[in-house]
């Protein structure tokens, strides 16, 4: 069995749900998956914060239309990790008790619009960076689930990047507060991608199991370099004094991010982290009844099928 997991990952080819898998695998699918999956749905809170608020009944269909987007991302990761045995309410119950993590990108503030402009750019950039590389993900449900997430990603990103430009071309105020938010959001940003690969202690089970394809760090450097070029375009200053083209590595060289911060946010004092799980919490609390009815009426189709398939026997 070992052999035949060995030989599959060797061959890059896909493990699937019903294939023999070491424990240590199955267990860092679902506890990667179900992050992913609580970093989607925790992650609709700072954006539709501004649903309410949008300035025209077009951006307001716009966010609408991509909250909603994150809401569908996150029922796929759910099922991916069902299909790991893992059980999606026991996963929520996780979440809402922290005893599962979700990005530590969710637990800043959404003060001005452009925040919602700045989160489609960079943090719908960065999850493009690092998603991309798990549509080739060993885990067969995993990896099929991210192909359209990573669709929908893009498009985010996009209109992401067309609210700053549009507001880029506006008033001094409204330049200002792309600015203001580059500069709140673009270290967060950098800490999305995990901390420095020194201190991964997760990276060398992931890549040698290849769920990872690429380090931390690695992925962090495409971001910057991929970025830079469209701040030039839009405009705007990225905050770090040690950011410059490095031409020998044909890469640019960065400052350290604070890891300090990063940890502090993980490990649940960032500036949102009790107010975005008891939203979620209460959210979940005042689901109750829409659970309850929908598995009664499921159990109502399946009583009314059998008594149809009994009559027709
Ligand atoms: N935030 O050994 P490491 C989105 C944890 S959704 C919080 O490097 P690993 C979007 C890590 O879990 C974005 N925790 O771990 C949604 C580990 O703790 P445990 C979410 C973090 O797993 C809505 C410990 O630190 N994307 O894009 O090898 C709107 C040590 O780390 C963070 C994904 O989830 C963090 N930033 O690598 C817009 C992508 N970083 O579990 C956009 C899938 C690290 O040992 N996940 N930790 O207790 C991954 O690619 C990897 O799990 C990570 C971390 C790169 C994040």
């Amino acid at each position: 069995m070992q052999e035949h997991f060995d030989a599959t990952i060797a061959r890059d080819q896909r493990v699937e749900p019903r294939d023999w898998m070491p424990d240590g695998y199955r267990r860092t699918l679902v506890r990667q998956i179900a992050q992913h999956a609580h970093s989607e749905i925790i992650g609709m809170q700072p954006e539709g914060e501004w649903i309410t608020r949008a300035p025209s009944l077009r951006r307001k269909a716009i966010l609408f239309a991509k909250v909603q987007d994150e809401a569908g991302h996150g029922l796929y990761l759910y099922s991916a990790a069902e299909t790991l045995g893992a059980d999606r309410a026991d996963l929520t119950e996780r979440l809402i008790e922290g005893r599962q993590k979700y990005s530590s990108i969710f637990n800043y503030p959404t003060p001005t619009f452009a925040d919602v402009g700045v989160i489609g750019w960079f943090v719908d950039g960065a999850a493009i960076c690092n998603q991309v590389p798990l549509c080739r993900s060993s885990y067969g449900p995993y990896a099929r689930a991210m192909v359209r997430i990573c669709k929908e990603e893009s498009f985010h990103q996009r209109q992401g990047y067309e609210l700053l430009m549009t507001m880029m071309r506006g008033t001094g105020a409204q330049r200002a507060m792309v600015q203001d938010a580059v500069d709140r959001w673009w270290w967060p940003s950098l800490m999305m991608f995990g901390p420095p690969d020194g201190d991964s202690p997760n990276s060398a089970a992931s890549m040698a199991w290849k769920i990872k394809r690429h380090s931390n760090d690695e992925l962090r450097q495409r971001f910057v370099d991929m970025t830079v070029p469209q701040a030039e375009k839009l405009g705007v200053t990225l905050p770090d004094p040690d950011l410059r083209w490095n031409a020998e590595r044909g890469r640019h060289d960065f400052g350290t991010p604070d890891w300090s911060e990063l940890k502090r946010v993980i490990g649940g004092d960032g500036p949102c982290n009790a107010e975005r799980t008891e939203r979620r919490r209460s959210a979940h609390e005042e689901g109750a009844w829409v659970r309850e009815a929908a598995t009664a009426h499921a159990a109502k189709q399946e009583r009314r099928a059998r008594a149809q398939e009994g009559a027709v026997a």
